[in-house]
């Protein structure tokens, strides 16, 4: 029996109740107000009060009912009975289902050591550190997400390890920014990483000038006193050229530089033949406007670097992250109201229980001898290289794994090179997959977990991501069909398992964060209240200087160079180009770049929900008129991309807001209304184009999702759509 059901499920009340909640359905953290009728949950909306969207929520948000009540949830646990992937499954009780996992993973334990249990979560979720607990609890140094090395913790590992900390935008404050740099982000779709996309949007309203660096006219980029249109995979150059400019122009903030970072005279020399003319062939901008915006940023106070997951999706991420960093660095805007400041850390982590590994087991990691900024001394959280795990699972190259626990990843659609993916996972003897709804991902499972929405679940939150400046709760306000929250089953598996760590209720668990973030506030208080916002204290390194080894912000970072890694950021081409692949882009002439943030869907998620579908039915290509004319292809076309690793399908959107040398495609379509189980997954699914082979990022692992090489043909008629 689960005991948190009766623990907390809501009493009968004729009246209605109105719960204080958050909004768990993407990385942000927007108040809401549930209204809880005879246990049924009658209306979602804004929280007024929030300071993160003041009463309003997107399409996504506005979509939270329809989550919660969709006929097509996960509504019991499964377990499969045909063949891996036929489709074939049959009810069992949540007692079976979890003494079958406890029994199953046992057994691989003893026969292949615990580092033969992978654990997958995908990104931002609410349980994530739950995932990475569990399995460091049970032995396993592995456990993944899509984003590890390809989305955020490039520049969170990057910052902690040059900064000290990780710097976020002060968006929740009365300064706003006088200048705003957009940089391969568009945080009015996607929201700034745990901030909203509606502090966003004030921010872009009140700010005077803003600066957009992305190969795609955006609707930020129309809206922009300058838009950098660059060439996909090269905003390393781009940034060094800025740097160079600001530099040679004497536009840093020469008091905070002299005193506050470290090895700003290497920097000027690495920068000082990169000029905006040596970036113009290599990025497409124009040496003058490449001028003008590192000059509009450096004049501007204070002035907000908005950057995205754009950084690092190609493999040199880190010292592209590391490139544009020092872009506000040096200019005076770190921890000053309006600028990129460092959280209050109102809100302990999730205890990690790393120590619960040997520092034998911990080198185990997959990755660990080579990305030591993903899976070992460089990361905040270290985590396994993905694909390491891949070949692990295919070949028992370094080591068998044999089982993989997926608690919220949709795998096939959102790890690089699917196919190379769903070889791998059909190689294995035992998936779980815990998830809202069935998905291609979850088809191949053994056991099948419905997991709770967050309506559904108690919680807690500190916001912005890593920040903690404000605390969170969320309530549950109902509970449907047999649906558990991830963080209950964690704790009762660990349980069955007699782990000796990692047996704590999430109550329990969130108070000890609630303690260690020092508040002085309880779980059940915050409940009350909603919210807490942890008073703000600006420039907090003149007294307490940079967590880092020198104690200042490392323009020439000691730890990288500690680590074996280059100290200065470079520029490095990416390594499927036109420029690095002349022979590929004969045949493939097209530079490909995925995943661009619409307003309706997060991720791979919500193409089943009908008020997200309607906002965009269909995947869409966007295309330059000039290279749609040149393949005959039209406006509303489906169209064929193809590369060396696949062929997909998507809807032509012809635009001159893209250069005619680039596609850009839509990530994570699958279809829930075509067959099961596959439901489309191969037909338009961009992961079938991207890579997850070598050469990676040799700091981080990162694998090449953007700036790959593809072409183009029209879909006819005879083919199948
Ligand atoms: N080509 C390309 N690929 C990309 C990207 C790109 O830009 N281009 N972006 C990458 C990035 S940045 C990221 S972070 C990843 C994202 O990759 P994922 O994290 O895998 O993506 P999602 O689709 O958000 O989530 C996967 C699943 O989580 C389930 N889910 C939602 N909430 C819960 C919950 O509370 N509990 C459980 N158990 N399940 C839940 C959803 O139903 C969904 O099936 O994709 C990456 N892949
Ligand atoms: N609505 C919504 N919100 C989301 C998500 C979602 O799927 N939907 N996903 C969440 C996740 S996991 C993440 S990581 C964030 C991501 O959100 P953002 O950081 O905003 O990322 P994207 O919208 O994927 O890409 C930003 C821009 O990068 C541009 N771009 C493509 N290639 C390059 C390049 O090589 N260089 C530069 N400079 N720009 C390039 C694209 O054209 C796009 O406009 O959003 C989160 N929030
Ligand atoms: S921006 Fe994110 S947190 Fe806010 S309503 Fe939309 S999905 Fe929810
Ligand atoms: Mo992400």
């Amino acid at each position: 029996m689960n005991k948190f059901v009766e623990t907390s499920s809501q009493t009968a009340n004729p009246e209605t109740q109105i719960l204080k909640s958050v909004c768990r359905s993407c990385h942000g953290g927007c108040g809401t107000l549930l209204h809880v009728r005879n246990d049924e949950l009658v209306k979602v909306e804004g929280d007024p009060d929030s300071p993160f969207n003041q009463g309003r929520l997107c399409p996504i948000g506005n979509a939270a009912m329809e989550m919660v009540y969709h006929p097509d949830r996960l509504k019991y646990p499964m377990r499969r009975k045909g063949e891996r992937g036929s489709g074939d499954w049959e009810r069992i009780s949540w007692d079976d289902a979890l003494d079958e996992i406890a029994d199953k993973l046992t057994v691989i334990k003893e026969k292949y050591g615990a580092e033969a249990v992978h654990l997958g979560t995908g990104t931002g979720r609410h349980h994530i550190r739950w995932v990475s607990r569990f399995a460091f609890s049970f032995g396993s140094p592995n456990w993944s997400e899509p984003g590890f090395a390809q989305c955020f913790h490039p520049r969170v590992n990057t910052c902690t390890q040059t900064m000290g900390d990780y710097p976020v935008c002060d968006l929740t404050n009365e300064v706003q920014a006088d200048c705003i740099c957009y940089w391969g982000h568009q945080p009015l779709n996607s929201g700034p990483d745990g901030e909203t996309r509606f502090n966003a949007r004030d921010a872009f309203k009140n700010s005077q000038k803003t600066i957009v660096v992305d190969p795609r006219e955006t609707y930020l980029a129309k809206k922009a006193d300058l838009w950098l249109q660059l060439r996909p995979g090269t905003d390393d150059a781009l940034a060094l050229a800025m740097i160079h400019v600001i530099i040679e122009e004497g536009l840093q903030d020469k008091e905070f530089v002299d005193n506050y970072t470290h090895g700003y005279a290497e920097l000027a020399d690495r920068v000082k033949p990169l000029t905006p003319e040596w970036a113009e062939d290599i990025t497409w901008v124009p040496a003058d406007i490449t001028r003008e915006a590192a000059r509009m940023f450096a004049k501007s106070k204070p002035a907000l670097m908005e950057w995205g997951v754009a950084l690092e999706q190609t493999p040199n991420c880190i010292q592209t992250v590391r490139a544009v960093s020092i872009i506000p660095s040096i200019t005076g805007n770190i921890d000053v109201p309006g600028g990129w400041v460092f959280g209050m850390h109102g809100l302990g982590p999730v205890p990690s229980l790393i120590e619960n590994l040997s520092p034998e087991q911990n080198a185990k990691r997959l990755g660990f001898e080579n990305y030591k900024m993903l899976c070992g001394d460089g990361a905040a959280l270290p985590a396994a290289h993905i694909p390491t795990v891949l070949q692990a699972m295919r070949t028992g190259d370094p080591y068998p794994v044999k089982a993989f626990l997926i608690f919220g990843n949709n795998t096939l659609t959102t790890y690089g090179d699917s196919k190379l993916v769903y070889e791998s996972l059909m190689n294995l003897d035992f998936i779980v997959n815990a998830d809202l709804f069935m998905t291609p991902t979850v088809e191949l499972a053994d056991i099948v977990l419905p997991a709770a929405f967050w309506p559904e679940i108690n919680e807690v939150t500190g916001l912005p991501i890593i920040a903690g400046n404000v605390v969170l709760a969320n309530q549950q306000a109902v509970r449907t069909h047999e649906c558990w929250s991830d963080e209950e089953i964690f704790s009762e598996l660990a349980r069955r398992l007699d782990l000796e760590v990692g047996t704590e209720t999430p109550e329990e668990v969130f108070e000890q964060q609630m303690a260690a973030g020092g508040t002085g506030i309880t779980f059940d208080e915050l409940k009350k209240i909603g919210y807490y916002q942890v008073p703000m204290k600006y420039r907090k390194y003149e007294t307490e200087g940079f967590k880092t080894p020198t104690g200042k912000i490392e323009l020439y970072s000691t730890r990288l160079e500690e680590m074996g890694y280059e100290p200065l950021p470079y520029y490095a081409e990416p390594p499927e180009s036109p420029i690095s692949n002349p022979d590929m882009a004969e045949d493939y002439p097209l530079i490909l770049t995925t995943g661009g943030r619409n307003p309706f869907f997060f991720n791979s998620e919500g193409r089943q929900v009908q008020s997200c579908r309607k906002g965009a039915r269909q995947p869409l290509a966007e295309i330059h008129p000039d290279t749609a004319t040149e393949n005959g292809i039209k406006d509303g076309d489906w169209m064929w991309i193809e590369n060396s690793r696949g062929k997909i399908r998507q809807v032509a959107k012809v635009t001159t807001g893209i250069d005619p040398r680039v596609i850009n495609t839509e990530f994570g379509w699958w279809f829930p209304e075509d067959p099961a189980p596959e439901y489309g997954v191969w037909k338009s699914n961009a992961n079938v184009l991207t890579s997850a082979k070598p050469p990676f990022d040799p700091q981080m692992g990162t694998y090449q999702l953007r700036a790959l090489l593809c072409r183009i043909s029209k879909v006819e008629s005879h083919e199948s759509q």
